[in-house]
Parts: C-alpha cells; structure tokens; sequence
C-alpha cells in the first residue's frame, strides 16, 4: 500500500495540453482535442522548500494516461540551468518511461515501474511518458538550486518519441 505522498504537500503546479501544445508531433489532432476539451496532462505536487543549494525539492507527479494522435501523454521536460545538477526518479504507481538526453545528443529511456529508480546524471535533461492506461505517479528530488531551462525543449523537443503501435492496446515503441 503506497501511502499519499501528496498530503504534506504544498505547491501544485497543473499542466493543461495546451500548456505544451506545440511539443506533439500530430498538431491536426491536438487542435481536434482543443476544440472539444483542455484536458489535464499532469499535476505536480512539490514540498515548498527555501531555493538555495542546501535543500531539496521533493515532487510527486500524476501524470495521467492518454494520447494525442499516437503519441503518448509527457511532461514538458527541462534541462537544469545548473549542469553539475543531477536528479532521482522513482516510480510509485504505473507504468511510463523516463526519457534523458544531454545537449550533445546522447539520450536513453529507462522503464519506470512501482519502486523503480532512474537516474538522470548531471548535463542531463528528462521527461516522464505514461504508456499505461493508469495514473503514473512518480518521485523526482534535486536540488532547489538547480534552475529550470524549458526554452530549449520548447524549441528543439526531445530525441525519442513515444507512441502506440496499436489502437486499442498500450503496446509502444520509441521513434
Ligand atoms: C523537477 C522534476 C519534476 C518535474 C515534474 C514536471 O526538477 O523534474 O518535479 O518538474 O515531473 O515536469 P516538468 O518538465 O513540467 O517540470
Ligand atoms: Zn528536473
């Protein structure tokens, strides 16, 4: 039994599919969404912390299941301003992928399973896909200082794209 991790909680960050419209690659069927609903991709619970060097942000995503055209629901995703600024990922609840590249062009996706652990090393940017039809939630801790970079996302996108091989079934492969 996993317990409710987003009590203690304070923060609450929502991410609506037009907040991160442009990032899937099948724009006639986001605008077929847009049209009819707005819906939540992901919600971000954090613990507020001081934004020094000497804490930690603890945050606890729902991501929810869904997709556009075949495309698989995602987090924006971000680099850390900070390169030396490293990050933890544990699965709590679900089943997704947690995507990482660095901003030379290596980049890997790592399964995220209750109680498992991706690392994304330090120059590294990530986002989180949810490939099940179930909430994903997950932990991610870094440091408060680390500074967010979602500019280059926003203009240049992630390497890997998520989608579903089939229509009706969670079947995915990564293009
Ligand atoms: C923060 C950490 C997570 C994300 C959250 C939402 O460093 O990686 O808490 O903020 O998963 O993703 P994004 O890309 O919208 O911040
Ligand atoms: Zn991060």
């Amino acid at each position: 039994m996993i317990p409710d991790i987003r009590k203690p909680y304070g923060d609450k960050i929502i991410r609506k599919l037009s907040d991160i419209k442009s990032l899937f690659a099948d724009q006639k069927a986001v605008e077929e969404i847009l049209a009819k609903d707005d819906p939540v991709i992901y919600e971000v619970y954090a613990l507020p912390v001081p934004s020094d060097g000497d804490n930690l942000v603890i945050g606890t995503t729902i991501l929810f299941p869904g997709r556009v055209g075949n495309e698989f629901y995602f987090t924006k995703g971000h680099f850390h301003n900070d390169p030396d600024a490293a990050e933890s990922i544990m699965g709590l609840e679900g089943k997704g992928l947690a995507l990482i590249q660095d901003r030379n062009g290596k980049f890997e996706s790592h399964e995220l399973t209750p109680f498992s652990h991706v690392y994304s090393p330090p120059g590294f940017g990530h986002r989180v896909v949810n490939v099940s039809d179930e909430n994903l939630v997950f932990l991610s801790i870094c440091r408060a200082d680390v500074g967010h970079d979602y500019e280059t996302i926003m203009a240049d996108n992630f390497a890997m794209k998520v989608v579903a091989t089939d229509k009706n079934l969670y079947n995915y492969e990564i293009i």
